[in-house]
């Protein structure tokens, strides 16, 4: 089986491409990436020199680039998770997310179609469904929630799915969806909220929480978003959508208090800053589908994959410091400098 793993040098790829490569030997699985800011080949140096593992250098919104590589390599399924994934980033700079995550995901589809893909699977968001009240912890996202976006980001990875959908229908792509909850866990970039609040606790700086810290994410370790991928890739149904997620919701305030308490670092870092304009209230996934069809059970809780994943940070400090210290610097000043 050969396998196109867009965006495999990022977070969730680059950790799915370490799943892969170890877990089936037979498997040829071809890493495709343009190495944005966010994509980075120190994240697979121990998988580099593998004989099941190749790199190629590419833009899936690049259409003569991608339907050359996919006429030369015929590739049996492909994973899109190039993307890009940072929702603030979306709200200063919106054209960027529609083409790499809508154009991008069109190109994919039709070079797909063309070269017989066996199966497409889109990774895709729980963003997608909006936002669900603060003072309504009944209500979970499930499949059949209506799509209901709020960011540029969002939107982005909403019109893709959407464009899946209709490859299935109208062409017979046969597709496949997944829409999971935060991540978190090795190789994140330090612009999303679990390693940038880790880098600064360690440095000693100020955390900026948006607004009152009250908004909930539903955390997710990534080895158990890679693990019901795999599954769906094996076991999932043509044409279905899937959401992942563990119900392990935390307020932004809890998940900021719980890692200074693990450095041993005091709350008095906390500083409270200017909300992010349309900021989704909260997320919560209902996994059963997943659960019930497929047996997906996460490995990890919320406290067991944060206590992994401190450690980690603490473990690789080369590997996030040289993004810290180099373009990104000039990032967190222009992000959060008036803030
Ligand atoms: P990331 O930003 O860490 O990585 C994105 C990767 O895509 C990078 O390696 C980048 O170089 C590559 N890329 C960007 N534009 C490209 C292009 N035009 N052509 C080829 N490669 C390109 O993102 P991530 O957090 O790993 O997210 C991966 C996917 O999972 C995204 O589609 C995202 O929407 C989705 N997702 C993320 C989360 C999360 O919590 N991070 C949760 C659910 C779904
Ligand atoms: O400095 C910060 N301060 C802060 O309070 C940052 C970066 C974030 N936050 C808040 C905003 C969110 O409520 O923390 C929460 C998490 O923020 P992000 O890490 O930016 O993630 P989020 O906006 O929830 O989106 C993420 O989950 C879904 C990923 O970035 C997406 O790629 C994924 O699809």
């Amino acid at each position: 089986m050969k396998i196109c793993v867009t965006g495999g040098a990022g977070f969730i790829g680059g950790n799915f491409v370490h799943h892969m490569v170890r877990k089936y030997p037979d498997y040829e699985i071809l890493n495709l990436d343009l190495l944005t800011y966010a994509g980075n080949l120190e994240t697979l140096k121990s998988v580099e020199n593998e004989p099941n593992y190749r790199f190629v250098k590419g833009d899936i919104a690049d259409r003569e680039f991608i339907m050359d590589l996919f006429e030369k390599e015929t590739f049996d399924v492909v994973v899109n998770f190039a993307a890009e994934s940072h929702v603030d980033r979306s709200i200063s700079d919106p054209g960027i997310f529609v083409r790499t995550n809508v154009l991008g995901t069109q190109v994919l589809l039709d070079a797909s179609r063309e070269y017989g893909v066996k199966r497409f699977h889109q990774v895709s968001t729980d963003e997608v469904y909006g936002d669900l009240p603060l003072e309504r912890p009944d209500l979970f996202f499930r499949e059949d929630t209506p799509l209901h976006t709020s960011s540029p980001y969002s939107s982005s990875k909403a019109s893709a799915d959407l464009f899946v959908m209709a490859y299935h229908r109208t062409f017979g792509v046969p597709a496949t969806i997944s829409r999971c909850s935060n991540n978190y866990g090795p190789y994140q970039f330090p612009e999303k909220l679990i390693p940038l609040m880790i880098s600064r606790a360690l440095a000693g700086e100020k955390l900026p929480v948006y607004g009152k810290g009250e908004n909930v994410r539903d955390w997710l370790h990534v080895a158990d978003h890679c693990e019901a991928i795999d599954l769906i890739l094996h076991k999932g149904k043509v044409g279905e959508v899937y959401n992942i997620g563990g119900h392990n919701e935390r307020t932004n305030l809890e998940v900021v208090k719980t890692i200074l308490q693990a450095l041993d670092k005091p709350e008095s870092l906390i500083s409270f800053v200017t909300d992010r304009p349309g900021h989704d209230l909260r997320y919560a996934i209902d996994p059963a589908k997943i659960e019930g069809e497929l047996g997906w059970k996460p490995a990890y809780n919320f406290d067991t994959g944060i206590r992994q994943t401190i450690q980690w940070y603490l473990d690789n400090r080369e590997w996030w410091e040289n993004i810290i210290n180099g373009e990104y610097a000039s990032y967190y000043e222009k992000m959060y400098g008036n803030r």
